[in-house]
């Protein structure tokens, strides 16, 4: 008789003592009755049930999270090792290889980060996920430690399993005198800029792409385009935004190692003593607000690559400064009618538990509303059509209405029959037998204008 069937989803390889995370969730189904039936699943850590599946680790070391689901037939329980890693501990040497879950390597290195394979399949996992857009892994290899095969590189969605890719960066004996190396993902072997041999001087990079769910290198050349998963599934890309990055030393026949540059905007160095980088704050750009309109201000995300984010606010000002929103949630959506014209100030503040924060470099959006409405003109008696030469005669007085509360400039001009251009007040005298014309121009602060022209004949 047949027990419940997990759908497994990503499980985190290690995690950081004392920082919660909250464990991507595990489906099981029931196909007992015949049909299929959902199944509750159940996490647990050292006999604790994780409620929500938040899991905040108070001990150090290795732990087996249990995944267990029962029906009438009995229960299918799947154990999954995680490490715990602390990172205010002594044991390493380099401060930032304490985020590293590490299976047979050695990291050392002052000013570089060097990753040396003690044993075939050395492998390092970035404990923290890594935001996918922009996400960009950057290496070398010494040509003294190049004695292998490949550094295999897997990115994982955070939740689902499925999304994965594994592929190498490898070495290739037809690059010893072209900056270029093979790059292998399943049947397909494409070209890579960098080297193995020490004749590049560029690093190995590794851009993907959301957008067009490409992989290209240092030199922002397309080296792959991805169109199935790891499973031979379609692609769908990393749906939770956010993958786990692993890279390993495959085919070790000697000294096997590489210099991890950085990982995003996180550079990788020996002398790094502890976290300088401010988060990163993720939001939708505003475009196309007019005066009158809802604005939506979309949630924004912060993220931070080594520390937790532990203040993240916005504030909105309005173009004459006035505060719509002080300090508020900004994982929050808002909406607000657009009533003045000019430069709306949204700014995010930001700050991790390492103390880094946006103060004196904030992260501004800045929303234009433009009035594209022109200013209307209207007049408080006819313009003559006939006047006398030499004799005075009223310009009428305009009045000027602007959907913008701001000033709006007039100017009242008469174009004489030879072309001169006079600006005129209330009254006029003309000198020449013609054809003169009147103008009226308003302009509003946005510069829309609008003209109104009158011809008037000069007779004797
Ligand atoms: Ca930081
Ligand atoms: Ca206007």
């Amino acid at each position: 008789m047949d027990r419940p069937l997990f759908e497994r989803a990503t499980v985190p390889e290690s995690v950081l003592l004392g920082r919660t995370v909250n464990i991507a969730k595990w489906k099981a189904f029931d196909y007992s009755s015949g049909a299929e039936q959902e199944t509750a699943v159940t996490l647990s850590v050292d006999g604790n049930v994780l409620s929500d599946w938040t899991w905040t680790p108070n001990e150090a070391g290795v732990k087996t999270l249990v995944f267990s689901a029962t029906n009438g037939n009995g229960t299918t329980q799947e154990n999954v090792q995680v490490e715990v890693l602390d990172v205010t501990s002594s044991g390493q040497n380099l401060y930032l290889a304490k985020y590293f879950r590490q299976e047979n390597v050695e990291i050392s290195g002052t000013s570089s980060f060097d990753v040396t394979a003690t044993a075939d399949g050395g492998k390092i996992t970035f404990v923290n996920p890594v935001i996918v857009d922009g996400f960009r892994l950057r290496f070398s290899v010494p040509a003294d430690k190049n004695a292998y095969q490949a550094i295999r590189v897997t990115l994982v969605d955070t939740q689902n399993a499925k999304q994965k890719l594994v592929f190498d960066v490898k070495k290739n004996d037809k690059n010893l005198t072209v900056d270029k190396s093979d790059f292998v993902m399943g049947a397909d072997v494409k070209e890579i800029a960098g080297s193995f041999f020490g004749i590049s001087t560029i690093p190995f990079e590794i851009n993907y792409s959301v957008s067009e769910n490409t992989i290209s290198d240092y030199l922002g050349n397309v080296v792959y385009i991805v169109e199935k998963a790891y499973d031979g599934s379609a692609w769908t890309g990393f749906e939770s935004g956010k993958v786990y990055v692993s890279m390993e030393i495959v085919g070790k026949e000697g000294d096997s190692a590489f210099n991890l540059l950085s990982i995003s905007n996180q550079t990788f160095t020996g002398r790094t003593k502890k976290d300088l980088i401010i988060p990163q704050i993720f939001y939708n750009p505003i475009i196309n607000v007019n005066f009158g309109d809802m604005m939506t201000i979309q949630p924004a995300v912060a993220y931070d690559i080594l520390s937790e984010v532990v203040e993240f606010n916005v504030t909105v000002y309005t173009p004459s400064g006035v505060k719509l929103l002080t300090k508020a949630d900004p994982t929050k959506s808002y909406e607000f009618k657009v009533e003045e014209y000019g430069a709306y100030k949204i700014e995010y503040f930001v700050k991790d538990s390492a103390g880094n924060d946006n103060k004196y470099m904030p992260d501004i959006l800045i929303v234009n509303v433009y009035d594209k409405i022109q200013p209307e003109i209207t007049l408080n008696s006819t313009v003559p059509s006939l006047v006398v030469v030499g004799k005075s005669f009223s310009i009428p007085k305009a009045v000027i209405t602007d959907n913008a509360n701001d000033s709006v400039t007039l100017k009242v001009w008469i174009i004489e029959p030879n072309g001169t251009m006079v600006e005129v007040g209330s009254s006029y005298t003309p000198t020449l037998v013609g054809k003169y014309q009147l103008v009226y121009f308003a302009s509003d602060n946005s510069g829309c204008t609008t003209f109104l022209t009158f011809e008037i004949k000069v007779g004797r």
